[in-house]
């Protein structure tokens, strides 16, 4: 069952990791969408009638838009074929409290870029790299979250990982070090079609200039290092 004649669209900001959550969603049940940006520094009125809270994503299906978007990626899933989800209940109810840690770990993320100096920047790293090893402890044999087929925990953790490529370009935090199966998980992700087109091509020079631009540890790290925003 398709929900909309009409084309769906997601209301977008190009670093959104939640925004990806949802469009790695929609190419994974291979529906055309289509991405409508907007300057979260300067909010649309059209966008803030929207979006109660204020924030990206929100879905614009069936005449309505739905924000939140562990709610989007659950609406899309009762509503478009494939399932991602488990059929059992029990299982889906682990899988929603994942995505859960997956959400926060991202706050955990956003409290590591805005580490104010170096002791914070270190204790926030060995908080992420504690909270791996919950997930490295609940992982199988792979290749995605739940075995051989690609559900919605791994539709939120490919945004999670994407930092990491950026963080990896600034220094070695150790956030992911002796954890195999983490590494692995985040391997197979960012070879995943749906993860890799979740953002565009400038998201690593724009998440740099991002990091840049918060004046906290990791940008003075930015500033004294290999020069992440060099041509
Ligand atoms: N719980 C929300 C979080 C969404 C969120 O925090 N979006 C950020 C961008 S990544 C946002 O719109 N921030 C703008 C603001 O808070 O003013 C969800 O899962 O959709």
């Amino acid at each position: 069952m398709n929900p909309a004649s009409e084309p769906l669209v997601l209301v977008s900001h190009p670093l959104c990791p939640y925004v990806q959550r949802a469009a790695i969603v929609l190419m994974e049940k291979g529906v055309p969408f289509e991405r409508r940006d907007v300057d979260l520094a300067h909010k649309p009125r059209w966008f803030l009638e929207l979006s109660p809270l204020g924030k990206t994503p929100v879905l614009l299906a069936g005449g309505d838009a739905i924000f939140e978007s562990a709610v989007i990626c659950e609406y899309l899933d009762e509503t478009l074929l494939p399932p991602l989800h488990p059929r059992d209940a029990l299982q889906r109810a682990r899988h929603r409290a994942w995505m859960e840690f997956g959400s926060a770990l991202l706050n955990a993320i956003a409290a590591f870029y805005n580490a104010p100096d170096e002791a914070a920047l270190a204790a926030r790293a060995a908080d992420i790299r504690a909270r791996f090893a919950r997930v490295e402890a609940a992982l199988g044999d792979g290749p995605w979250f739940a075995g051989p087929e690609l559900g919605l925990v791994d539709a939120v953790f490919g945004p999670v990982f994407r930092y990491f490529d950026v963080f990896d370009t600034i220094g070695d935090f150790g956030c992911l070090e002796g954890l195999p199966k983490v590494c692995a998980w985040r391997a197979a992700l960012a070879g995943r079609p749906s993860v890799r087109e979740a953002v565009g091509p400038e998201y690593p020079e724009l998440l740099s200039e991002f990091l840049w631009g918060r004046g906290s540890a990791l940008a003075r790290r930015m500033g004294a290092g290999t020069p992440v925003l060099a041509d």
